[in-house]
């Protein structure tokens, strides 16, 4: 697997709603009975094959960095932004507001992505970026794909009595990017042949191909080199592990 190149793909969104419970559903296809919170992130990987069944057909290494989103670490998560090949935005479909704090997220990461603070400016006092949105014309500038998920479809069908599968979100709709819903411990959600499934590969695909084939051509990065981070790296993200006290799985 350490010859694969990889890519970098942030899991973000408030916290509670299900973000590492879709990221083990993602890479390992099983459900998460009771994950604890996520004190600064927690990776895992998976192996995605690009362009599958055509003459082009390869095997990348995605990390799915699994970034807390607890309102007390906001100040200090932006270490984790700075690679950031795709942007998967998780919302809890029996919450409403979870769905509407997307675009801070979005707003969060891209400016520290875009590297210029244009979304934005830093509080010389904490570090912390300003409050504020982000609109689908700044996205289309900055050119990260992204991915909407709904997670909690059982939740939100049992309080509200309605399938929600049908709806899309305000965010997904202003961006014109794709949705899945599905409920985490469902691993038929993501089965091959499934839609959810179908999205989530032409996600990767549009990952893989920003990162590494614009203009048609195969680009070295500071990130390819390796599926597993070196020591040194392995080192800081161990700092960050989470309250089980099991350290980043990598
Ligand atoms: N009913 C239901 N519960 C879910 C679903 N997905 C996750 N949960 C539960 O929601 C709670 C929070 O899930 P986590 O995966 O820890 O949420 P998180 O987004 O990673 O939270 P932070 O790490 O604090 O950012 C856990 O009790 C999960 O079991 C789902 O699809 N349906
Ligand atoms: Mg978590």
């Amino acid at each position: 697997m350490s010859d694969f190149d990889r890519a970098r793909v942030l899991v973000v969104g408030d916290s509670g709603v299900g973000k590492t419970a879709l990221t083990n559903l993602i890479c390992k296809g099983a459900a998460l009975s009771n994950p604890g919170w996520t004190v600064g992130c927690s990776v895992e990987v998976k192996l995605h094959e690009y362009l599958e069944g055509t003459a082009n057909q390869r095997t990348f290494c995605i990390e799915l960095w699994d970034i807390g989103g607890s309102h007390s670490h906001r100040n200090t998560r932006h270490v984790f932004y700075n690679v950031v090949n795709g942007i998967i935005l998780v919302h809890d479909l029996s919450n409403r507001k979870s769905c509407l704090n997307l675009n801070r997220w979005l707003a969060e990461v891209t400016r520290t992505e875009s590297g210029t603070g244009k979304f934005g400016t830093r509080s010389e006092a904490t570090g912390a970026w300003e409050d504020g949105n982000i609109s689908g014309s700044d996205i289309g500038q900055v050119d990260i794909p992204l991915l909407v998920i709904g997670t909690k479809m059982d939740a939100a069908k049992e309080k509200r009595g309605l399938p929600t599968h049908q709806k899309r979100s305000d965010i997904a709709e202003e961006f014109g990017v794709e949705e899945i819903h599905l409920s985490t411990g469902d691993t038929t959600g993501l089965a091959a042949g499934t839609s959810a499934a179908t999205k989530l590969t032409r996600f990767f695909d549009k990952v893989i191909e920003r990162q590494f084939y614009t203009n048609n051509k195969m680009r070295k990065n500071s990130t390819s080199n390796n599926c597993f981070p070196d020591r040194r790296r392995n080192d800081k993200l161990n700092v960050m592990a989470d309250r089980t006290g099991l350290a980043p799985q990598l």
